[in-house]
C-alpha cells in the first residue's frame, strides 16, 4: 500500500501507524444483505484495524446498536426488510452525527442524495476504490474525534474532568422537563478554608487537591452528575433521590474525604466540604435550587464547617 502510494516518507510512515492504532479503538457496523459484499467491506476495515461487526439487514443492525457501541455505520441500500435510507432515519432518532457517522452504500447513484438528506455523512457508490473508501472513512473518523474534542471542552471543566457550570445546568434543564413527578435533589459542596491551603502549600497543590476531589466525588457517584460550579465548589444532581438518601450519600462522601491524606506536590493536605441538599419534587425550578442549596450550604458554614445539611 505504501510503496504502490510512493509515499515511502517518514512522516507518511508514522501518520499511517498512529492511524492503525487509532482505529484499533473503534468498531465498525457493516450491514448489507449480500455476504459477499460484508465481506469486502469488513475485510478492507479489517486490513486497517478496525474492529467489524456484521449484520445481514435492518433488523440485524438495530438489534447490534442497541447492544454496543459503534463510531461508524456502512450500510447498502437495497435490502430485503428495510432500504438503507430508512435504517438510517430509524438510526438517527437515537445517535447524531457527532457519535456515529454513517456512509451509505450502492450501485445506483441517484440514492447518493437521498441517503446524505437522511442523516448518512457520506455515500459510497459501488463499486468504489479502496483508496477511496479509506481516505472517506479516515475523515469521518477525524471528523467525529474533533467533535469530540469540542465536546469536551465545552461541556467539561479543565482542570478536573467534572462537568462544568454549563453543562451541569443544561443536564438539570433537560432532567426538569422530564421528570414529572420525580424528585431531584440538588447537593452543593464547597471546601472548607481553601484559601488557606493555596496559601499554606501552594496553588499547584490546591489544583491537585481540587482533582482529587472531583476523583472522589466521580468515584462515589457514579450514576449522578457531578459538576464543578465555581473555584472550589462543586454540585451533584441526584435525580429519584429522597433528600434523606441524598444527605445521607453526601454524608458519606464527607466522611470519607476529611479522614483522607492528600499527597499533592510532596505534601500531607488533610481537607473537609461543607455541604447544603435541597430537594425538589413538580415544577423545578433551576434558580431556585441552586439558590436554596447554596444557602443551606452557608448555614453548614457557619454551623462550623465540615457538615452537611439538608
Ligand atoms: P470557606 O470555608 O468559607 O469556603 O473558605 P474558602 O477559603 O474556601 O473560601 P474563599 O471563597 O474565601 O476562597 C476560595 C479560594 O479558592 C480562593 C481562590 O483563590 C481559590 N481558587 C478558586 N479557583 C481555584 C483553582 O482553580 N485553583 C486553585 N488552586 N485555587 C482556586
Ligand atoms: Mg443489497
Ligand atoms: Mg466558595
Ligand atoms: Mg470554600
Ligand atoms: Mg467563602
Amino acid at each position: 500500500y505504501v510503496f504502490k502510494e510512493n509515499r515511502f516518507s517518514y512522516q507518511y510512515v508514522v501518520q499511517l501507524v498512529q492511524r492503525l492504532h487509532r482505529n484499533q479503538n473503534y468498531r465498525v457496523l457493516v450491514v448489507d444483505d449480500s455476504q459477499v459484499a460484508r465481506k469486502q467491506v469488513k475485510d478492507l476495515l479489517e486490513r486497517h484495524l478496525f474492529e467489524v461487526v456484521e449484520a445481514d439487514g435492518a433488523a440485524a443492525a438495530m438489534v447490534q446498536l442497541a447492544t454496543g457501541e459503534f463510531t461508524l455505520l456502512i450500510t447498502d441500500y437495497e435490502m430485503p426488510d428495510t432500504n438503507g435510507v430508512e435504517l438510517i432515519c430509524q438510526v438517527r432518532e437515537q445517535l447524531k452525527k457527532e457519535t456515529l457517522s454513517i456512509v451509505g452504500l450502492s450501485g445506483q447513484e441517484e440514492v447518493s442524495a437521498k441517503f446524505i438528506k437522511y442523516g448518512a455523512n457520506d455515500f459510497l457508490r459501488k463499486p468504489f476504490f479502496a483508496e477511496e473508501f479509506y481516505c472517506r472513512i479516515n475523515s469521518l473518523i477525524e471528523a467525529q474525534e474533533l467533535n469530540q474534542k469540542l465536546w469536551q471542552r465545552a461541556n467539561l471543566d479543565y482542570l478536573t474532568g467534572v462537568a462544568n457550570r454549563r453543562y451541569l445546568m443544561s443536564q438539570l434543564a433537560d432532567l426538569a422537563l422530564q421528570s414529572k413527578g420525580q424528585g431531584v435533589c440538588l447537593a452543593m459542596l464547597d471546601i472548607d478554608h481553601f484559601k488557606s491551603i493555596n496559601d499554606r502549600y501552594g496553588h499547584q497543590a490546591g489544583d491537585q487537591v481540587l482533582q482529587e476531589v472531583a476523583k472522589e466525588l466521580k468515584q462515589s457517584l457514579k450514576r449522578f452528575i457531578v459538576g464543578r460550579v465555581g473555584g472550589e465548589e462543586f454540585a451533584v444532581v441526584m435525580p429519584g433521590l429522597t433528600g434523606e438518601q441524598a444527605w445521607r450519600l453526601i454524608e458519606a462522601i464527607r466522611r470519607k474525604i476529611s479522614s483522607m491524606v492528600l499527597n499533592c506536590q510532596d505534601q500531607q493536605i488533610q481537607i473537609s466540604f461543607s455541604a447544603g441538599i435541597c430537594e425538589a419534587n413538580d415544577n423545578i425550578e433551576i434558580d431556585e435550587l441552586f439558590a436554596r442549596a447554596d444557602e443551606v450550604m452557608y448555614q453548614a458554614k457557619e454551623a462550623g464547617r465540615n457538615l452537611v445539611l439538608l
